[in-house]
């Protein structure tokens, strides 16, 4: 029996790997295995012989299981210990670049535009970038002769042969979606017009296709100085710095009286500062509805009167942000969005907030 039990526990002991340990359990253990033969010729022993055979041989066979179990976890923890002193992993490699999008300028800017205006109660309204010669120019008080259509540089649509309806244009501005906004809502109002607006004209500062917010306020006793509030607050909150602004007199088809709207600013070293400083850039124009205007959208000058204001959002997207070329907007990728530092969406708001 002690022969047995160093033999069997010797070879456990001695075995190199899983294999060769179940090669072991089979012989000593298994049905026809060593052991399990020792006490199947317990039915031929004597009672007495028996009863020291017995016990000895189930106490061997528990010896032998547990010598399998635990070089079973041996063999295991070594294979481990093999493995991680031969992998490893390098941390200080330079992490998988995710390729993940950003916002546009331009979309952040139209956003930054809409939040703003919102929270002083201005809705968002939008219209067809196809109009008619009525809605993009007549009611706008731009009659077929007045030289403001030839210097439009409009897009004409084309019309078929013979057909002599005056042809539809790409909207030169948004203006056509405030007239439909007061044919359809009548007055009071108080909307913002973003949206793509075409001339024909192609340079460093004019693109064929850019972006335009108009404004627009009717009310019964809306004036000049609520305009003069409103664009202020704009462009404080839009540029997160107390910004004075400076009204022109001017002339506009639409409006009367007609200004330009300049704000505070100082130039240094070729780059400009909004905010600060005692020069003036131009940015937008404005004025008070012309009477003729409020009567194409319906809206009885008698009753209402209201302000106006147009600016265009490249431009400004362009001062905030310090982007020198125009046409940079349209030729981009993202390598040049993360240099202006373009990502996730932020807007401002009155409040300060994101
Ligand atoms: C500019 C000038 C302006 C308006 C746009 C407008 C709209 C209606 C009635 C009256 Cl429905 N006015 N819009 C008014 C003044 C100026 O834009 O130079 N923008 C860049």
């Amino acid at each position: 029996m002690d022969d047995l039990k160093s033999k069997w526990l010797g070879l456990i002991g001695e075995a190199a790997d899983e294999a060769t340990l179940e090669d072991l359990r089979v012989q000593a253990v298994g049905k026809k295995g060593e052991v399990s033969l020792k006490m199947r010729e317990l039915g031929k022993m004597t009672p007495e012989e028996r009863q020291t055979a017995g016990p000895a041989l189930n106490a061997l066979k528990d010896e032998i299981n547990s010598a399998l179990a635990a070089k079973k976890t041996a063999l295991a923890d070594a294979a481990l210990d093999e493995r991680l002193k031969a992998e490893w992993l390098d941390v200080t490699l330079p992490a998988r670049d995710r390729r993940v999008g950003t916002i546009h300028p331009v979309s952040q800017v139209w956003e930054e535009c809409t939040a703003i205006f919102a929270d002083m109660g201005f809705a968002v309204a939008e219209g067809p970038q196809v109009e008619t010669d009525w809605y993009n120019f007549d009611a706008l008080n731009i009659p077929g002769h007045h030289p403001a259509r030839a210097e439009m540089d409009t897009f004409y649509m084309h019309r078929a042969e013979g057909d002599n309806r005056p042809p539809h244009v790409l909207r030169t501005h948004t203006s056509p979606v405030q007239i439909r906004a007061m044919e359809a809502g009548g007055a009071p109002t108080r909307i913002i017009c973003p949206g793509r607006v075409y001339r024909a004209d192609y340079d460093q500062t004019h693109t064929p296709m850019f972006h335009q917010v108009e404004g627009l306020a009717i009310d019964r006793d809306i004036s000049m100085a609520n305009l003069k509030w409103v664009l202020e607050e704009f462009f404080s909150a839009y540029f997160g710095t107390k910004v004075k602004t400076r009204f022109r007199a001017s002339h506009f088809p639409f409006t009367e009286p007609s200004a330009e709207v300049d704000i505070q600013c100082s130039w240094e070293g070729g780059t400009v500062k909004v905010g600060e400083g005692d020069d003036w850039l131009e940015v937008l124009g404005s004025g008070m509805v012309h009477p003729k205007v409020l009567q194409a959208g319906g809206v009885d000058p008698s009753e209402w009167q209201g302000f106006a204001f147009g600016m265009g959002i490249d431009r400004i997207a362009m001062l905030k942000y310090g982007i020198p070329d125009l046409r940079a907007f349209f030729d981009s990728d993202l390598r040049w969005l993360r240099h202006y530092g373009f990502s996730a969406l932020q807007v401002p708001t009155l409040r300060g907030g994101v």
